[in-house]
């Protein structure tokens, strides 16, 4: 078997060819938007939610064509969030994977318009071929990746996120807030990588959907952390943002010290959980390794 890192690195790359051929080209109108839409989701990002899939299909024998798909139309939603988080009617950021914001590089119509776009243009990939072996299934899955993008997941979130702003949370509405905004999409990244490939029983689901939900939160903890402690040059987008905000944080909550063994207690929920999967939940448990111990 290959090592972790490599395993990463030929996600990363066949997801990046991946979205290049998904996304429409440069040349067909509207240009401009097609332009930005590029812009916003190639040449950057860590592509976690990806390495989730392709984790979360190693557990059912998935064919990575269905795998590459899914993780295409999680990246084009997770990018058009991105992006629509970063305008100034919201986080309005100038920052964003080293490079300009798209609404400061296009304008703010520009990037309404490319969150817009790609996000049905993610409905529309996991719609155009086969993800699953039956096709009740596929709609299924379809209606899982709506659910986690919409109000009472990433979108719901995002709202309980900006109604916080200067107050006081409880670690309870904290993780409430954080299972929606950042965990659902992390969530549904395992649960329809899994669904790509042969039926596991009912009980082992649960496991992995617990698994999902522990590395969302964990997720966020660890970019608390990191907004707390890292550069900007590091993280490629600006840090420190979560204090100048006002915003609640796990750090702000309970320390960074208390929030590092926070992040350690999930990973190992989450590693535990992954034991009796034996060597087939093993990426899925390096990741989650990866993820507390990552850099930016
Ligand atoms: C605008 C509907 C709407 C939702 C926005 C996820 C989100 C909701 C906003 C992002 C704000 C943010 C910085 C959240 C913290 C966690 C997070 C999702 C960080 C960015 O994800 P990474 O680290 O980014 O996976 P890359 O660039 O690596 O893909």
């Amino acid at each position: 078997m290959t090592t972790f890192s490599q395993w990463m690195a030929d996600i990363q790359q066949r997801t990046e060819s991946a979205l290049d051929r998904a996304l429409p080209p440069t040349d067909i109108a509207p240009t401009r938007l097609h332009e930005a839409m590029r812009y916003a989701v190639l040449g950057g990002g860590k592509r976690v939610r990806p390495l989730l899939v392709h984790a979360g299909g190693q557990l059912s024998g998935a064919a990575a064509e269905r795998l590459d798909r899914v993780s295409c139309a999680l990246e084009m939603i997770h990018a058009y969030s991105l992006v629509h988080d970063d305008m100034p009617c919201m986080d309005d950021d100038v920052l964003r994977r080293g490079k300009p914001t798209v609404h400061v590089q296009f304008d703010e119509a520009t990037a309404l318009l490319v969150g817009d776009a790609l996000q049905t243009q993610a409905f529309q990939h996991v719609a155009d071929a086969p993800i699953a072996d039956d096709p009740q299934r596929q709609i299924a899955m379809i209606r899982q990746l709506a659910q986690a993008t919409g109000s009472r997941g990433m979108a719901g979130g995002q709202a309980i996120d900006l109604a916080a702003v200067g107050l006081q949370l409880s670690l309870a509405e904290l993780e409430f807030m954080h299972i929606h905004k950042t965990g659902a999409l992390i969530r549904a990244s395992i649960n329809l990588g899994v669904q790509c490939g042969r039926s596991l029983n009912d009980e082992q689901m649960a496991s992995l959907d617990h698994v999902g939900k522990v590395i969302g939160l964990l997720f966020q903890v660890v970019d608390d952390i990191l907004d707390a402690e890292a550069d900007t040059a590091t993280l490629g987008k600006t840090a420190g943002k979560d204090a100048a905000n006002d915003k609640p944080t796990y750090v702000s909550l309970l320390g960074v010290t208390r929030a590092r063994q926070l992040a350690e207690e999930m990973c190992q929920d989450a590693l535990d959980r992954l034991a009796p999967f034996g060597d087939a939940g093993q990426r899925l448990a390096e990741l989650t390794r990866f993820i507390v111990h990552r850099q930016f």
